[in-house]
């Protein structure tokens, strides 16, 4: 029994390494051009956001998950707990940038909410102007560095605009879905908007993708 333990604690690590390796994160492609967005996000920004900034939390993440796995693999409650405070960061800078994306799209291309989406804004907060109008404060009020998001409420079965710090993934930690998001961390947009936060805020409209938000305010209902 004991001459096979070390073997089998080998067999487990060497097993958990290489379902880890098979299931590493990598980073999605964007559904259009960096310039694509133009004039309202600049190239410079979409690249340096996408290839740098997106590229590191998927990194970062793949490298936590595998201490985390070789926690897991030794049994050892500190390896794990040091490295969760890295899985919720980078897992949550994954998890919302593959959002972001998708939720944007060229001006000429985005539209207006209709339909569902449409019925669901005007009776959960008025009108679309108050619902942006709404979201775009939660997001000119971050504090630092942070999203706000509009989100579908699976209790309350309405829309609401929500702050989250960091990159704290919305749905694990509050059990929100998440609709359309706004990414004020400066990386976003100082490069071409300095210091003015509300300028940027209100032009993402511009570009917002009302029919990736549909969907997924379909499969939030559909849950
Ligand atoms: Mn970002």
């Amino acid at each position: 029994m004991l001459a096979l333990r070390p073997g089998l604690r080998e067999l487990v690590t060497v097993s958990s390494r290489l379902s880890c390796s098979r299931n590493k994160h990598t980073l999605p492609d964007l559904p259009y051009d960096y310039n694509a967005l133009e004039p309202v996000i600049s190239a410079e920004i979409m690249q340096l956001h996408h290839q740098k900034h997106h590229q590191a939390y998927v990194n970062n993440l793949n490298i936590a998950q595998d201490k985390l796995a070789e926690g897991l693999a030794k049994n050892c409650a500190k390896m794990q707990i040091a490295v969760l405070p890295a899985i919720r960061f980078n897992g949550g800078g994954h998890i919302n940038h593959s959002i972001f994306w998708k939720n944007l799209t060229p001006k000429s291309q985005s539209g207006e909410p209709e339909g569902d989406l449409l019925k669901a804004i005007n009776s959960s907060f008025g009108s679309v102007q108050v619902m942006k109008d709404s979201v775009s404060a939660a997001a000119v009020a971050v504090q630092g560095s942070g999203w706000a998001w509009l989100a579908y409420n699976p209790k309350s079965k309405l829309l609401e605009s929500v702050p989250c710090p960091n990159q704290d993934p919305l749905e694990p930690t509050t059990g929100l879905v998440p609709l359309f998001g706004i990414d004020v961390w400066e990386h976003a947009y100082y490069l071409q908007y300095k210091n003015a936060r509300p300028d940027y805020v209100k032009a993402i409209w511009q570009i917002a993708n009302w029919k990736d938000v549909a969907q997924r305010l379909n499969e939030a209902k559909s849950k």
